[in-house]
């Protein structure tokens, strides 16, 4: 199997002092070995870099001034938090607190920010990213006290508690003549908006502000509010029964987050809503029309294998259909923590072992067990949400990266779901019916290549035939800027390529990275994001499922980096 590594890595040019160091360095992190894509994608920055922190001057590492501290702790957090983690110890990535980095010293830091590790550590120096001062910088800092972000508990969160509209002013009923069912909440990443588009005519109803970098958009039960996070862990609540839906409260539940979800379980529609924090590692319940705070739990604990874990950041949350439970997963401990609201006062956690480093997932067809990628382990945690147990740890491709996933029937093995990967050019495809196809129920049954790795999401509708897989961290362009999709009925045809970014006509050099294909409510079309930086032009690509020839393309000043797409039916249904 293909896996293409970090692009400037050469162990070539190191001079021979520092490649023995690096060998040296290199066994003990196990030679995991990470793609170009895996390394960019977690990369990301993050909003901690401009929080004020607490620190102190470590006297037996080299002296820095105050102005190269703040650089560093602006460099860390915006390129090196995401693997290595907020207090350093360790995330992804490898622990770096000073008693490990002192005793490495300044010339083996230096080696190893500026050439990488063939483990994943990007070659920050050669590729250019950081200068030779900057690289300076950064081997001081490593090997100062981390500096600790601020708690944010409940006197933060109710200080920034907003109202906007209360919900005795709030329309009584739908005030608009939108089919709301296909509205698409659009991510617009770097505008920390997001565009609300009508999935019928294609226009732009609205464009919410929103956090910063924002990230994913969910809806309650009934479908009427929308609820967007930003990484900076702002979350607006959006009613979209208003003439021209627009937010009606916000909260800050942290300081950085990914995830929100709302109670989806008979007699608790509408009622809650539930957002995760990576920093501080939290879980907040929220009354689901207001957004104030009820309940706030930490996530610090043991991981899977009994060792303490300072942060274990909250990835992937969804609603139990089973019981009054939000399936809330904690990433660096393994745990998928059942959280049953029923009485939030005497809150009842079933805590179930899967595998470190959860990150997404979703439901297979029935809704009963949720597929959790723990993307670091290359394995799929099966969570059965009726039993509150783990089924069975799946081992797939590098890095699975489902986004919800892909429900479908095979043609051979019945109800599979499948997730493609960050890391290889494959597709697993798992079965997930242990009445009628007990045989393949919880096993890989099928593995498809496709174009490349560096792929986020893959798609398919219960309506259609197709099976999306997109590939937007890909480093070859050709790849980034197609799709390529199945027949579900002839899977071992391979996939065929549709040129999406061309199709856009966009007319300037950007990235155009083809992201997250997004089904209509109906089924018939599906919409991809063509992404590029905040100063080029971008677009959304309406694509016939039926006949796979473009439909319509949206482009508008308006739509900055568009990535993410929630159409309202799918996302309040779990339809994927
Ligand atoms: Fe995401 C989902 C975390 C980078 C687009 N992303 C998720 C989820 C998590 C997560 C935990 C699951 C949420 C849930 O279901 O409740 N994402 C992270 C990161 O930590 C990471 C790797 C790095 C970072 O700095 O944030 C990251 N994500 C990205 C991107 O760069 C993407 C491609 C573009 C963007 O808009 O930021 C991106 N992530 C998405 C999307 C989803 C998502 C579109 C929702 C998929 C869905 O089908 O629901």
């Amino acid at each position: 199997m293909k896996q293409f590594k970090f692009k400037h890595f050469a162990l070539g040019v190191l001079p021979m002092a520092m490649a023995a160091a690096f060998g040296q360095a290199a066994a003990e992190e196990g030679h995991k070995g990470v793609t170009a894509a895996e390394a960019q994608y977690q990369t990301g920055g993050s909003p901690l870099a401009g929080v004020e922190m607490y620190h102190d001057i470590n006297p037996k590492a080299p002296p820095m001034t105050k102005a190269e501290f703040e650089k560093g702790k602006q460099i860390f957090f915006q390129r090196c938090a995401g693997c290595h983690g907020v207090l350093r110890k360790g995330a992804t990535g490898k622990p770096l607190t000073p008693d490990i980095t002192i005793n490495r010293g300044s010339e083996y830091l230096k080696t190893f920010i500026t050439y990488g590790s063939p483990a994943g550590m990007p070659n920050w120096g050669t590729s250019g990213e950081l200068t030779p001062e900057e690289v300076d910088i950064m081997v001081r800092y490593v090997q100062q006290t981390p500096p600790a972000p601020p708690e944010f508990g409940m006197k933060e969160m109710m200080a920034s508690w907003k109202v906007i509209v209360p919900p005795e002013q709030r329309p009584k009923k739908k005030m608009n003549n939108y089919n709301l069912s296909n509205l698409f909440s659009v991510t617009l990443r770097d505008a920390g908006e997001v565009a609300l588009i009508d999935g019928d005519t294609k226009k732009i109803i609205n464009i919410v502000k929103t956090g910063y970098a924002v990230h994913i958009s969910r809806l309650s039960a009934s479908g009427r509010y929308l609820y967007v996070i930003g990484r900076d862990a702002k979350l607006n609540l959006i009613d979209l029964w208003m003439e021209k839906p627009d937010n009606v409260a916000e909260l800050k539940i942290g300081l950085e987050a990914r995830s929100v979800e709302t109670s989806k379980y008979k007699g608790y529609e509408d009622k809650y809503a539930i957002a995760g924090s990576y920093w501080p590692p939290q879980y907040v319940i929220m009354e689901g029309d207001t957004l104030k705070p009820l309940k706030i739990v930490s996530t610090r604990g043991m991981t899977v294998d009994g060792e303490y874990h300072p942060e274990p950041r909250v990835a992937a949350i969804v609603a139990s259909h089973f019981h009054p439970e939000f399936v809330v997963n904690a990433k660096e401990t393994g745990k998928v923590l059942m959280v049953n609201y029923t009485d939030l006062n005497n809150l009842r956690v079933t805590a179930i072992d899967a595998a470190k480093f959860l990150h997404d997932g979703g439901y297979e067809s029935t809704h009963r067990y949720f597929m959790d990628a723990a993307n670091a382990s290359n394995k799929i945690a099966v969570i059965d949400t009726k039993e509150d147990k783990l089924v069975k740890l799946i081992e797939v491709g590098k890095t699975p990266h489902p986004g919800r996933g892909a429900n479908f029937i095979d043609p051979k093995y019945g109800p599979v779901w499948a997730t493609t990967h960050l890391g290889d050019e494959t597709i697993s495809v798992i079965g997930t019916d242990p009445v009628k196809h007990k045989e393949y129920a919880w096993k890989v049954v099928r593995t498809l290549k496709h174009n490349g790795g560096g792929s986020l999401f893959i798609k398919t509708n219960p309506k259609s035939r197709n099976l999306w897989v997109d590939a937007p961290l890909n480093p070859d362009p050709k790849v980034s800027q197609s799709i390529c999709v199945f027949d579900i009925g002839n899977l071992d045809k391979g996939c065929e390529t549709l040129p999406i970014a061309e199709w856009a006509g966009l007319s300037d050099d950007g990235a155009k990275r083809v992201v997250e294909p997004e089904y209509n409510a109906a089924g018939d079309e599906v919409w991809f994001s063509v992404w590029s930086a905040k100063n080029k032009q971008s677009a959304v690509v309406v694509v016939d499922d039926k006949t796979r020839k473009l439909k319509t393309v949206i482009k508008d000043p308006q739509l900055i980096t568009p990535t993410g797409k929630f159409n309202v039916n799918n996302t309040q249904h779990d339809i994927y």
